[in-house]
C-alpha cells in the first residue's frame, strides 16, 4: 500500500496521478480508512469474525474476465459514490487504486497490491479504478447480503443519514 495526494491532472484514470506527496496510514485512519496486510488468509478470517463478516466472494476486474463490458465497468467504479456499509476489499492479485476524499475534499489515492486489505467506512465518498495493468482480483467481505449499492455523490446525498454520521465522526 502506498497513499498519496492525487495530482488532479488530466489523463486516463488508470495512470498513477502521483503528486509525489505521500499520505501516511495515521492520516488515513483519521478519515476512518483502515489498512492491513495479510500474507495468510487466517488473518482475514480473524478480522471477518471479529467484525461479523460472514460472507465473501471474489471479483476479477480485467478485460479477460469481463470482456466487452470491462471499459464500461471501470468507468462506473470511478464515479464518486458512498455506501451505507463498510467496503472491505482484500487484494488477492494484481493492483488497483481506491481514491478517498480528504477532510478538505481533496482526493487521496491509495495504491493497493496483493495481500493488502482496506476498510472504507460507511458514508465516505470514494471511487475505484484498475491501474495500467488492467487486472485486479479482490475478495469482497460482507455481513449478510451484499449491500454495496453505490450512491453517487450529490447535494441531496449530503443529507443521507450514513453520510451525516460519517461527517460527524470523522470530518469535524
Ligand atoms: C468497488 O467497490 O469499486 C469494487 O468492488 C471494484 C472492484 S474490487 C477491487
Ligand atoms: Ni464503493
Amino acid at each position: 500500500m502506498r497513499a498519496y495526494w492525487f495530482d488532479n491532472q488530466p489523463g486516463d484514470q488508470r495512470l498513477p496521478h502521483d503528486s509525489g506527496r505521500d499520505v501516511d496510514a495515521a492520516a488515513l485512519e483519521k478519515l476512518g480508512v483502515l489498512y492491513y496486510r495479510f500474507a495468510e488468509i487466517s488473518g482475514v478470517d480473524d478480522l471477518a469474525s471479529e467484525r461479523g463478516y460472514k460472507n465473501r466472494d471474489e471479483i476479477t476486474v480485467s478485460p479477460d474476465k469481463m470482456g466487452a463490458v470491462y471499459e464500461e465497468k471501470v468507468k462506473s467504479f470511478f464515479h464518486e459514490h458512498l455506501h451505507e456499509d463498510e467496503e472491505i476489499r482484500y487484494i488477492r492479485d494484481g493492483r488497483g487504486y481506491f481514491d478517498v476524499r480528504s477532510q478538505g475534499d481533496e482526493w487521496v489515492r491509495i495504491a493497493l497490491e496483493k495481500d493488502d486489505l482496506i476498510i472504507l467506512p460507511a458514508g465516505i465518498y470514494h471511487r475505484f479504478t484498475t491501474d495500467e495493468t488492467n487486472y485486479i482480483q479482490a475478495m469482497r467481505l460482507f455481513k449478510e447480503e451484499p449491500k454495496w449499492t453505490p450512491l453517487n455523490r450529490s447535494n441531496e446525498l449530503d443529507a443521507n443519514d450514513y453520510r451525516k454520521a460519517y461527517v460527524s465522526e470523522f470530518l469535524n
